[in-house]
């Protein structure tokens, strides 16, 4: 990215948090507790989301049972929930640049350390599905472990301690407020990067707020910077979407002269909520007519200030009209930059046609060539 290195502070070791940050718990969690719910004839409707993020167990539990009024002790109900949270423990997902920051970390020898307001069973057990995260950190610390969860400072005090470096000189990432809160408490360097949608306001006590873990950049903080970035673009693993062109909201041609085929985001909440909002290129295949390049935005498009996730594409090629309702299936490649706001039209404009240029240039590096061949753009119920 072509933002200034301006390096911010110092510092010897990472503090990682696990639940939201590294990896997306929430898409379990939901599942779990409208399974549970049903059996007592109630509906989750998820309204809770923003009240458990960064909580104890026991203190969900608590959220949850006052809530919906449910006829049991927090005690029965953490009994219960327990077994069928450790069923699904094996479905959570790393969230996007989880792995690559803790092996970039890792390989640079950074001292790096997990705390998790989870019990230490629970961490435990959600990290033995992730592939070279144990042997990756140092020190884990659960909550069970220390006196009192965040937003006490504690469990970062004491994954200092066990590192064995300065309260000061340690660096926190975290996505729930109470994490900002205990990180800051203990005296630490602290980049939020928030789970719940359009409340980076509320992070203000955090030192940088970042829109997902690919867009850190670790040498604003004295550590080695990432050396993946490819002209402009971060590769990804490749994901994909399709489905047939929607109605958008009727002002990519009009307002920006840049119209944008819409997908309908119906039946693809899971995949949305786990793919941070951002800039992202990749290939289009339109049914009848092709695979062209392609380039879209992920999110609540701070400009016009949204309120529902969409998924933008703009397919880098010129046509003779419309296509709504036809099959567009996307294969996404690569991450730009994060959504971003704009003082003006002309400058969110002009943003857009550079990642265009960034996009199209880069989908000639045989890396990103070579998904044009991919066989989710061939199928055959196009
Ligand atoms: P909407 O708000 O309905 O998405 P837009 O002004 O963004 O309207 O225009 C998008 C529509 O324009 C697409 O659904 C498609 O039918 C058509 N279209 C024509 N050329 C392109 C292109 N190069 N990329 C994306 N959509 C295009
Ligand atoms: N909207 C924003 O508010 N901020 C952005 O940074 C932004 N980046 C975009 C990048 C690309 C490549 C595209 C195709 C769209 C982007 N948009 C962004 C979305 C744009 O506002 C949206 O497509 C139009 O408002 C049409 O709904
Ligand atoms: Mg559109």
């Amino acid at each position: 990215m072509s933002t200034a290195k301006a390096l911010k502070k110092v510092v010897a070791a990472v503090i990682l948090d696990l639940d939201g940050t590294l990896i997306h718990t929430d898409g379990i969690l939901g599942d779990v507790l409208k399974a549970l719910l049903l059996k007592y004839g109630k509906q989750w409707d998820g309204r809770e989301a923003q009240k458990i993020v960064g909580k104890t167990p026991l203190e969900e539990a608590t959220i949850v049972v006052e809530d919906y009024e449910l006829p049991c002790s927090t005690d029965e109900f953490v009994t219960q929930i327990t077994p069928l949270l450790y069923d699904q423990f094996c479905n959570i997902k790393a969230l996007p640049g989880a792995n690559r920051l803790i092996k970039h970390l890792s390989d640079h020898n950074v001292p790096l350390a997990l705390a998790s307001n989870s019990p230490r069973a629970y961490v435990e057990s959600k990290i033995s599905y992730q592939q070279g995260w144990k042997e990756s950190f140092s020190v884990i610390i659960a909550g069970d472990e220390v006196r009192a969860g965040k937003p006490s400072p504690d469990i970062f005090l004491e994954a200092a301690k066990r590192l064995g470096i300065e309260p000061s000189r340690c660096l926190v990432i975290e996505d729930s407020l109470p994490g900002v809160t205990g990180g800051k408490a203990a005296g630490m360097e602290v980049v939020a990067v928030p789970s719940i949608p359009k409340q980076t306001h509320l992070y203000i006590a955090a030192d940088e707020v970042i829109s997902s873990l690919l867009d850190l950049q670790p040498e604003f903080w004295g550590l080695p910077p990432f050396d993946d970035w490819i002209d402009g673009t971060l590769p990804l693993e490749t994901w994909h979407i399709g489905g047939p062109v929607v109605k958008g909201f009727g002002r990519g041609s009009k307002v920006l002269g840049i119209p944008t085929a819409n997908l309908s985001t119906k039946g693809y909440s899971a995949l949305l909520s786990e793919h941070p909002s951002g800039v992202y290129f990749g290939w289009a295949r339109l049914s009848t007519q092709g695979v062209y390049k392609m380039v879209m935005s992920i999110g609540w498009n701070p400009y016009f200030n949204n309120t529902e996730k969409t998924i933008e594409p703009w397919l880098l090629h010129e046509f003779d009209g419309d296509f709504y309702g036809e099959e567009l299936r996307l294969v996404i490649v690569g991450y730009i930059r994060p959504e971003a706001n704009f003082t003006s039209l002309e400058s969110l404009i002009a943003k857009i046609h550079e990642d265009r240029r960034i996009a199209e240039r880069a989908l000639d590096i045989p890396l990103y060539l070579k998904y044009k061949d991919d066989p989710y753009l061939k199928g055959s119920s196009l």
